[in-house]
């Protein structure tokens, strides 16, 4: 037993836990204790003949953690049923065996008191709505065909948008959530310096690619959290950069912006390394900037000031660092080549929502600057996954070497 253990511990050194359902019982209490009215969410419908992945609509994932296809969610102050659709034999035979709502021990597997057959949704709602005047459900396209089946059978009755009162929740990331991500972030900055490693001149851009996405998936993470952007010397100022077929030569700089996603969280790191292992003095002027910005926006960062847009943000902190430290071929200041947002809010999706206003204290973000220039073939960014704190913040993929000594020193063949 021991030997079998030790062996499970070496092949699965993240071995991935799976959310308990108590924590998404936990999440619709809290959305149930703001909630002044009937809350409806439909779950996503798989297409005919197609290999379903189990990527759910995020809101309905946050608050059932259900991944199984065609499911709905009714939520009122007091009550919330989940509902399923019938056992499908031929279906199950494709996809795999499925929950349904008569099946022993559904409560348990679902963490829902009432599961419910789906022709029970009509009347179910009827109920709720007799006693309650507001109804709501996304607005989004992805599940707008239940929405808009909703305004049919309501056609006098207004439908708000659910998304607000869920994405307030989302934002502030819970225990078990900071533990996914902090998961997620792992196994990413692992795969990262196993990338580094790789990494020789003359090597083509989606071997590395490779690498990382084989390293997610090795260390039992189900997934890229986005498709790899893998973008050598002109391809690195290219900010959605992923088409990844590009020969890394010597002295070139790569842009690496990759994370994978374990039990539905996501993470999100970019580095910039050189080929060959040597920053260029060019090079390594811009990449001190650009981290001389990142660590600025990173110390001033706490609850009450904002990330982005205009006025005073973490980005005009970033902005004005790359301003006073460099300047392009023509002696202009550097800012203009920051050409994206500072950062954006990470969780079960790598784009998480965001709530208007300033950044509180359980907000999971990352800090991304990044300077482009085209006519001089660098780009640089270097991006981080940061918790802010109660005072300041906490970066949780510091771990991954940022300094460019520590770099070239990882990377060096
Ligand atoms: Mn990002």
């Amino acid at each position: 037993m021991r030997r079998f253990l030790a062996l499970v511990v070496l092949l699965a050194p993240f071995a991935t836990p799976k959310m308990p359902v108590e924590e998404f019982r936990a999440r619709r209490a809290n959305l149930r204790k703001a909630l002044d009215g009937v809350l409806v969410l439909f779950g996503r419908v798989e297409g005919r003949d197609e290999v379903f992945r189990s990527d759910q609509e995020p809101n309905f994932y946050y608050l059932t953690g259900w991944s199984q296809p065609a499911a709905r969610l009714l939520i009122t102050p007091t009550e919330e049923i989940l509902f399923l659709p019938h056992h499908n034999e031929r279906a199950e035979r494709f996809q795999g065996k499925r929950a349904s709502a008569e099946d022993s021990g559904i409560s348990a597997l679902t963490g829902f008191d009432q599961v419910l057959p789906i022709e029970k949704f009509e009347t179910e709602l009827d109920k709720a709505l007799a006693s309650h005047e507001n109804l709501y459900a996304l607005a989004t396209p992805s599940v707008g065909a239940g929405t808009e089946k909703l305004k049919a059978r309501y056609p006098f009755r207004e439908i708000s948008d659910a998304a607000p009162h869920i994405t307030k929740l989302r934002v502030k990331k819970s225990p078990a959530e900071l533990a996914a991500i902090q998961r997620a972030t792992d196994v990413t900055l692992q795969a990262h310096l196993s990338a580094w490693k790789r990494m020789t001149p003359g090597m083509y851009e989606y071997q590395i690619h490779a690498t990382l996405e084989d390293f997610f998936l090795e260390n039992g993470c189900e997934a890229v959290a986005y498709a790899p952007i893998v973008g050598s010397g002109p391809n690195g100022v290219v900010l959605h950069y992923s088409v990844n077929r590009r020969r890394m030569d010597r002295g070139e700089v790569v842009v690496m912006d990759s994370a994978a996603q374990c039990d539905g969280y996501t993470s999100d790191i970019t580095r910039t390394v050189p080929v060959g292992g040597k920053f260029t003095p060019r090079q390594r002027e811009i990449y001190q900037i650009v981290l001389g910005a990142q660590k600025a926006a990173i110390a001033a960062m706490k609850p009450g000031v904002r990330l982005s847009g205009d006025g005073d943000t973490l980005q005009k902190v970033a902005k004005d660092y790359m301003d006073a430290h460099g300047k392009d071929l023509h002696g202009q200041p550097l800012s203009k080549y920051f050409v994206h947002g500072l950062g954006h809010q990470v969780g079960l999706q790598v784009h998480d929502p965001n709530i208007e206003g300033p950044l509180e204290a359980g907000m999971v973000v990352t800090v991304e600057p990044g300077i482009y220039i085209p006519e001089e073939g660098i780009g640089v960014r270097i991006e981080d996954v940061v918790l802010v704190t109660e005072n300041g913040a906490k970066i949780l993929s510091g771990a991954l070497p940022r300094e460019p000594d520590e770099i070239e020193k990882a990377v060096a063949k």
